[in-house]
């Protein structure tokens, strides 16, 4: 039986100097304190942990957080975070950001990422729309959204995070709220704990904003999962993170298996003999 951890840290201690410049009522202040609480369960030393972001509203968040952070280039978080990954594989990185930063300017970024397995975690503050550029539709921003660049609706339809990371290949697929930010933390913990990329969508409302996704119409959409759900059920799975009524929270899908990380300790074990060959040809190339 694995030894029991023993909390040394407090809720402070991951918390910085800077404080939070979201607006009042923004989901993202419960995904932060969700973070918080999981990693204080982790017992996480703020120096082995990483928290690398995009750009938007919600890609400020590791400014908030006492560990070493990257505020990368949007829709980058998760090359940025690859290459953290794969120098320091034994640091933990979790990526942040928005819907936009995911889904729009990263989205092929995205699919390659859910393919490769990076053991990271990616937590999606989904508030279906872009909130720092003032509003305008993000990609999961719903049929008929009306801002100021789209004034009679948008007339597209929104593209589902679920199934998207599923249909690339993704290994752990999860939605979570930050209006239930005790189980968010969960949530979060149990991404952290499986080994490869596990993708949390978090509705995360932008109150000043978007008016249509709200708290209040979010409680009454959001469900959890049915009791007999089996995540490793792909199929089923499917089902599960298609539905709109209700829109389940939980871990939707999750598979076992080896992470890039460890596949690549592999190779490198195999190759770090013909290390010295390769450079030398590389420097005689360039030089
Ligand atoms: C290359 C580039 N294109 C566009 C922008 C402008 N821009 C900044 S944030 C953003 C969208 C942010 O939306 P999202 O990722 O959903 O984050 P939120 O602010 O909603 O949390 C855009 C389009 C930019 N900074 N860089
Ligand atoms: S604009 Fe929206 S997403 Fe950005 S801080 Fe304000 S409430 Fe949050
Ligand atoms: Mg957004």
């Amino acid at each position: 039986m694995a030894e029991p951890i023993t909390l040394t840290r407090t809720l402070d201690d991951y918390k910085s100097d800077e404080k939070p410049t979201w607006c009042p009522g923004c989901g993202d202040f419960g995904v932060l304190n969700a973070l918080y609480h999981a990693m204080r369960e982790k017992n996480y030393s703020p120096k082995d942990v990483v928290l690398v972001s995009g750009i938007g509203c919600s890609s400020r968040l590791p400014f908030f957080v006492s560990t070493y952070g990257f505020h990368g280039v949007h829709g980058r978080a998760m090359p940025i975070s690859t290459g953290v990954k794969v120098a320091r594989p034994e640091l933990n990185v979790l990526v942040m950001g928005g819907d936009g930063d995911a889904f729009a300017i990263g989205g092929g970024h995205f699919m390659h990422a859910a393919r490769r397995n990076l053991n990271l975690t990616y937590i999606i503050m989904d508030n279906q729309t872009y909130g720092l550029t003032k509003g305008q539709a993000s990609p999961t921003a719903a049929t008929g959204y009306v801002t100021k660049a789209s004034p009679k609706g948008t007339i597209e339809a929104p593209v589902n995070p679920l199934l998207l990371a599923m249909a690339c290949g993704a290994s752990f697929v999860a939605r979570g709220f930050s209006g239930q930010p005790k189980d968010l933390a969960s949530l979060i913990l149990t991404g952290i704990e499986h080994t490869g990329l596990s993708i949390i969508d978090v509705y995360s409302p932008c109150p000043t904003f978007n008016k249509v996704n709200t708290f209040k119409s979010y409680r009454e959409e959001v469900a959890p999962l049915p009791a007999d759900h089996d995540p490793t059920d792909f199929d089923r799975s499917l089902g599960v993170a298609a539905s709109f009524e209700p829109r389940y929270l939980g871990v939707i899908y999750q598979r076992e298996g080896p992470s890039y990380d460890q596949l690549l300790e592999e190779r490198k074990s195999g190759t770090e003999a013909d290390l010295p060959k390769v450079l030398d040809s590389l420097f005689a190339r360039f030089s």
